[in-house]
């Protein structure tokens, strides 16, 4: 498995050079400054490979190019859209870049209520914590219809705590969720743009937007397969329904489906192992080998999960998922792979998330210099005896 990290570009505050002194090799970025919908022109896509390059590493992975809005709900017009992302595809894939991460997740993307949780030892982790989210959707976004999606108990706990939040609190929990995390989809939301965007998404259900979701793999398939290139969908991070907008990663049979319904092995899922055991249905060493052969880039990190479905981002290794299990069953599958003659079918991981330890440079939530550095050695060290040792 190769190992990247996760760059978001020459703004990004953590240079290329130290990237590379954590011993990656592979790069995963995205062209963040281009909206979602405009072409990655040749130019664009060949001068980041030259930044990443010029500091001795590969651009390996595209996180993310962005499905438009548009696609995604269909709208008149979004074809023009889907012209361009397959435009953009082939780009990728002229330029060399194989895999390439997206999602499907409607309004808001990846969801945490809390940015900096202070573990008992003083590092700082996301949190999602779900009276905090109650609170969020029912009494501050006061989305329609919310309140009938939970119980009593819930309502009250999230009465409770909300009542014991200042009002600095309150709007830092409206920023945390509303203003988006990075790498999203879309751009952040205040609460009355939150409101305007799930109006758009009425009356979408899950059924449409996973016949959407196939529509659309049908149309950009054929461009992956010419160039040997492989799409990894996302997971729903957390996997459940958020706001009432429909979430069709979040399991094995999501994925599956999406994998009947397009048979082509270019048609695959990042493995999110921290996003896909923020819910208590889903066994990370169960998950893993399911969807073995359609995984082309993983994500390792892990979650400590509470029975009200409130997590918290653990240390890499420490969470509810077993990781050295995970990254057995993956080398396994790079082998088959490369017996099978397929040696540019590696599978990319990255340490996803980290904590942000005392000393860390000022960086994108989740996405702490040290807290990485530290997942990464950890992840290596555990690479490095599952291939040695198998
Ligand atoms: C969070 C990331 C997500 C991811 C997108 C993929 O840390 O995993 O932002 O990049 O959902 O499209």
């Amino acid at each position: 498995m190769e190992q990247c990290w996760r760059w978001f570009g020459p703004e990004d505050p953590i240079a290329l050079r130290k990237v590379r002194q954590a011993g990656a090799t592979g790069v995963v970025s995205a062209l963040h400054h281009l909206a979602p919908g405009a072409i990655w022109s040749p130019e664009a896509i060949s001068a980041r490979q030259a930044v990443i390059e010029s500091a001795g590493l590969t651009w390996r992975v595209v996180e993310s190019l962005p499905v438009p809005t548009s696609i995604r709900l269909s709208e008149a017009g979004h074809e023009a859209d889907l012209e361009r992302y397959i435009q953009s595809l082939e780009n990728l894939g002229q330029a060399g870049i194989r895999t390439i991460c997206y999602n499907f997740m409607p309004v808001i993307d990846w969801t945490r209520t809390e940015l900096a949780w202070q573990a008992p030892d003083g590092s700082l982790a996301l949190r999602f914590e779900a009276s905090a989210w109650v609170a969020f959707d029912v009494f501050l976004l006061q989305r329609p219809g919310a309140e009938a999606e939970y119980n009593t108990a819930q309502l009250e706990t999230a009465e409770r705590y909300l009542a014991g939040l200042s009002e600095a609190q309150r709007k830092r929990l409206i920023a945390d969720v509303a203003s988006g995390l990075p790498g999203a989809n879309e751009e952040g939301h205040s609460l009355e743009s939150l409101r305007d965007q799930l109006a758009r998404w009425q009356g979408v259900t899950p059924d449409i937007l996973r016949k959407r979701l196939i529509q659309f793999l049908s149309e950009v398939v054929p461009t992956c397969e010419r160039y040997g290139m492989r799409l990894a969908i996302h997971p729903d991070d957390p996997p459940r329904p958020l706001l009432g907008l429909p979430r069709i990663a979040s399991c094995g049979n999501d994925f599956e489906i999406l994998f009947q319904a397009v048979p082509s092995e270019s048609n695959g899922v990042t493995l999110c192992v921290g996003s896909l055991t923020a819910g208590s249905h889903n066994n990370a060493s169960t998950l893993v080998r399911r969807l073995a052969p359609r995984i082309h880039f993983a994500h390792l990190r892990s979650v400590a999960l509470e029975p009200d479905g409130s997590f918290v981002e653990a240390d890499h290794l420490d969470g509810d998922a077993d990781l050295v299990d995970v990254i057995r069953v993956l080398v396994a599958e790079e082998r088959k792979r490369h017996h099978a003659g397929r040696l540019d079918w590696s599978i990319a991981m990255r340490p996803d998330h980290g904590r942000a330890l005392d000393g860390d440079i000022d960086t994108l939530p989740g996405y702490p210099w040290l807290g990485r550095l530290k997942g990464l050695a950890e992840l290596r060290g555990v690479l490095r005896a599952v291939e040695a040792l198998t």
